[in-house]
């Protein structure tokens, strides 16, 4: 698992060291979810694929960027599933974003799901690698990888980041989300989700929701590369996860590697909350 970790590390520090002077056009390509793929997409999983593939531990990947798995290494133990540049949206606003990276052992699925990473290219170069706790992680200026701290979630936290378009939230949804700003919790929404998942992990809690919409009934973020590592990661912290229904989202199995989920990351208190809004 070490060595899967620190090709992953190589593979980012690649990325933010393009990402200093990046092309921000967009390609004339879609990806298999529908989305019209930068430049800096297909070059983010370039770079991964090439940087993954000389790791002999890794039997296949799963990317947002190919609609079939690659095989590597077919006797190898684990598949790495990663969103290579999510919220490349904000590319041309330049707002952090980042990578995230799932490993699973032998079958994509959450209950084989053995770590997450992900990393943050914002003003500085940081990574959360997640097994039994997440550790944070900074790049020093000799390019080394320095533990900064454990993440930890309280129980109860203050950030709302509420995702998707609110025309087409459902009533019991738009209630709840309303419920909590009555509570006194704050708006941050950057509209990249590895963003917003970090700032909740570092500030000690909140609300991150992409709920079911009249648009997307089965939700727009995908569970492979994106709902299930940041799950792993906020449950190792001490925080919850729902669907909306069950208690959490690593519970949930889906034959498709794109397939897409509602998906709600917090504390335990607003969880707890959004589950008793959602089923009363
Ligand atoms: P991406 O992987 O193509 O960047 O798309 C996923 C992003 C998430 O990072 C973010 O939370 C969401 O899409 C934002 O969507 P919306 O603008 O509908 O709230
Ligand atoms: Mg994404």
């Amino acid at each position: 698992m070490q060595e899967v970790f620190s090709y992953i590390q190589k593979a980012v520090l690649e990325i933010s060291q393009a990402l200093k002077f990046p092309d921000t056009s967009y390609s004339q390509n879609h990806n298999f979810s529908g989305d019209t793929q930068l430049q800096f997409d297909v070059l983010s999983d370039e770079l991964i694929t090439k940087v993954l593939s000389e790791c002999k531990d890794i039997k296949a990947l799963i990317s947002e960027e190919k609609e079939e798995i690659l095989t590597l290494n077919e006797d190898a133990k684990f598949i790495v599933a990663y969103d290579p540049l999510d919220g490349s949206s904000l590319m041309d606003v330049n707002f952090a974003i980042g990578s995230i990276f799932a490993i699973y052992e032998e079958k994509p699925s959450a209950k084989n799901l053995k770590a997450a990473l992900y990393s943050m290219y914002g003003a500085r170069l940081e990574l959360v690698i997640c097994e039994d706790v997440p550790r944070l992680y900074r790049l020093n200026a000799k390019n080394d990888f320095v533990f900064i701290k454990e993440l930890v979630m309280d129980k109860k936290g203050k950030i709302n980041a509420t995702g998707a378009s609110q025309k087409f939230w459902e009533e019991k949804h738009a209630k709840f989300i309303k419920s909590l700003f009555d509570e006194g919790y704050r708006l941050r929404y950057s509209g990249a989700m590895v963003s917003d998942i970090n700032q909740i992990l570092l500030k000690g809690g909140g609300l991150f929701s992409y709920p079911a919409t009249q648009d997307a009934p089965q939700g727009k973020l995908r569970a492979f590369f994106e709902v299930f590592p940041l799950a792993y990661i906020i449950e190792k912290a001490g925080g919850k996860t729902t669907d909306g229904k069950n208690s959490s989202l690593l519970e949930l199995e889906f034959s498709a590697i794109h397939s897409t989920t509602p998906c709600f990351f917090g504390s335990e208190y607003e969880i707890e909350k959004l589950l008793r809004a959602y089923n009363e």
